[in-house]
């Protein structure tokens, strides 16, 4: 009975819902086409020190090389085979990124591109990353190997072969997303030729997969092939853990493939999320951060412990996939900061940070012309991710994780970790704050005129660093100071024209106990 209840509770916790990340660490960045290399060195130098749970890596696969445009960054969502091998780094990089981040406590989460090869009008021969020689004419792919056989091409029922509306779910599942030759995943053959694909990451030490275009699979057929992954490597992981899964699915309402259709496998990214706090935050369609009160399931979003949230990604940052103009990007630094912040400071979901390159976007009738840019690059080689004094990055990489404001609230959710979320305040307009129980508070001024209140923080009393105007160093703050008083109320003062508008106190940002500190004297 006791063996039985053990099992059920270790189930809970081991299964593909859970991104495995160390006890204390609860937030994962995309280091979008960074190099094997750099991401080893920002584990140990900085994502491991600064209570990163893990990274999302670009796809490891070897992709078709596209010269015109000249290598954008989407040629890697064109997969040729499933040899480690990219302008990220091969296979000896790639494992010695994934034992270098799980030995500083970060774990690696790949994102796989199993829907599809690469596209149906890409010419023959072997301008590929490692040099494999493919034919999609005749759906050849020698390096797996797939052969027509392997495609759904008798399944689709568009005249082009192409997806041509997202209302039918048939075509969505059984055409081609824009070309890319779609896999017949309803074949044994091609589940365990994706399943060897995965095993071979599980064995490396992966922790987990973002599944790229699961709306253009069906969910049985995942499952079938998620059902063939090993458990994580012991090495790093407990036996019996489950790769963690979570799936790409656009689900903005109004389609009939739902988010819900995919829960069985995995988490699946929530895309209302960042679309929705692009747009309170905003202030368009008369939407107002009081609004947020009701965070969460409250907004139709979907269960908590099923969502992956972010406030944008590759793909929306420049345009391309789901959620328009509302989105936030660090091109809006100053509002894309209190995204983040907020994000990471509210309890639903599971958190990824983005880590963008900077590119020279240039809008023609609304259209970003250079979306398709890829990363910072000599000759097509990919940067490396250097390091200026003032612990920023260089080489046109943005690093959004090293913003200060960013890197300290992901610090804020790992110490609210668990907490409840409480003492909710608004003015009925822009200006909100809430709590963690009594280890965390943040407030936000989005409003066109001064925040200046008296609010309960659940905190104990004291002295605490606002970790974004600055930081506790050697016991001082670099910052504004806030004063908690022995029955959890503070003082807070926020300018509209702050360069942040917000403020975060959290228990681990306090300072020490001192003589001449009244709060103290009176406990
Ligand atoms: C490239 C070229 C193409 C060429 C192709 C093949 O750009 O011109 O035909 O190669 O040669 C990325 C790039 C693509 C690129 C591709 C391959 O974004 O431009 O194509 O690599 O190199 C759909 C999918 C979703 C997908 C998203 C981009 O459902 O899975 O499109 N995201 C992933 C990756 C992405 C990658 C791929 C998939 C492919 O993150 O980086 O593509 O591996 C509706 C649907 C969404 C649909 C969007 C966009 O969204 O609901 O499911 O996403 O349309 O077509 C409102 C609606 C919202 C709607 C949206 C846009 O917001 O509420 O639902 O409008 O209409």
């Amino acid at each position: 009975m006791r063996f039985l209840l053990l099992l059920a509770v270790l189930g809970v916790c081991w299964a593909q819902y859970d991104p495995h990340t160390q006890p204390g660490r609860t937030s994962i960045v995309h280091l979008f086409e960074w190099r094997w290399d750099d991401i080893a060195q920002e584990c140990e130098r900085y994502l491991g020190p600064n209570g990163f749970g893990g990274v999302q890596i670009s796809p490891p696969n070897e992709n078709v090389v596209i010269h015109d445009p000249s290598r954008p960054w989407w040629e890697r969502y064109q997969p040729i085979s499933y040899k480690l091998c990219t302008r990220s780094g091969n296979e000896d990089e790639f494992r010695d990124m994934v034992k270098r981040c799980n030995n500083v406590g970060v774990h690696i989460y790949v994102d796989a591109v199993v829907n599809h090869m690469c596209g149906n009008g890409v010419n023959a021969g072997t301008s590929s990353t490692c040099g494999s020689y493919f034919n999609p004419g005749s759906r050849d792919f020698p390096s797996v190997p797939y052969s027509a056989w392997d495609f759904n091409d008798g399944k689709c029922r568009t005249n082009s072969g192409d997806v041509e509306n997202y209302n039918d779910v048939y075509q969505v599942r059984d055409c081609r997303l824009v070309g890319l030759l779609d896999l017949a995943l309803e074949k044994d053959y091609v589940r365990s030729k994706i399943a060897e694909y995965m095993n071979h990451l599980i064995d490396i030490g992966v922790a987990g997969f973002r599944i790229d275009a699961s709306k253009h699979m069906w969910p049985g057929d995942m499952k079938a092939f998620l059902d063939k992954l090993k458990n994580l490597n012991t090495s790093w992981f407990p036996e019996g853990a489950r790769p963690f899964i979570y799936q790409e699915v656009i689900d903005l309402g109004g389609e009939p493939i739902k988010s819900s259709d995919y829960f069985g496998n995995g988490r699946v990214t929530e895309f209302k999320y960042g679309a929705k706090l692009g747009t309170v935050l905003r202030k368009w369609n008369g939407e107002k951060m009081a609004y947020l009160k009701s965070w969460g399931e409250g907004w139709a979003f979907m269960p908590s412990d099923r969502a992956l949230v972010f406030v944008d990604n590759h793909d929306n940052q420049r345009g391309h996939g789901a959620g328009g103009a509302s989105i936030l990007t660090f091109w809006d630094a100053r509002l894309y900061k209190m995204g983040v912040g907020f994000m990471l400071a509210h309890p639903y979901g599971f958190t990824r940070v983005m880590s963008s390159f900077r590119w020279p976007r240039y809008f023609v009738n609304g259209k970003d012309i250079n979306d398709w840019v890829g990363p910072p690059n000599e000759n097509g080689r990919i940067k490396p991710v250097t390091i200026n004094p003032d612990t920023t990055c260089g080489n046109d990489w943005v690093c959004e994780h090293r913003w200060h404001q960013i890197r300290n609230m992901v610090i804020f959710r790992n110490v609210v970790d668990g907490q409840p979320f409480t003492n909710w305040w608004d003015n009925g307009n822009n200006q909100v704050a809430f709590g963690r129980g009594n280890r965390g508070f943040i407030i936000f001024n989005n409003d066109d005129w001064e925040l200046s209140s008296t609010l309960q923080t659940g905190l104990p009393a004291g002295t605490y660093c606002d970790v974004i105007s600055g930081d506790k160093i050697d016991n001082q703050c670099t910052g504004i100071k806030i004063y908690v008083s022995g029955d959890g109320l503070a003082h807070f003062k926020i300018s509209n024209t702050a360069e942040d508008p917000f403020i975060a106190i959290h228990v681990d940002a306090k300072l020490h106990t001192k003589l001449n500190d009244s709060n103290f004297q009176k406990q």
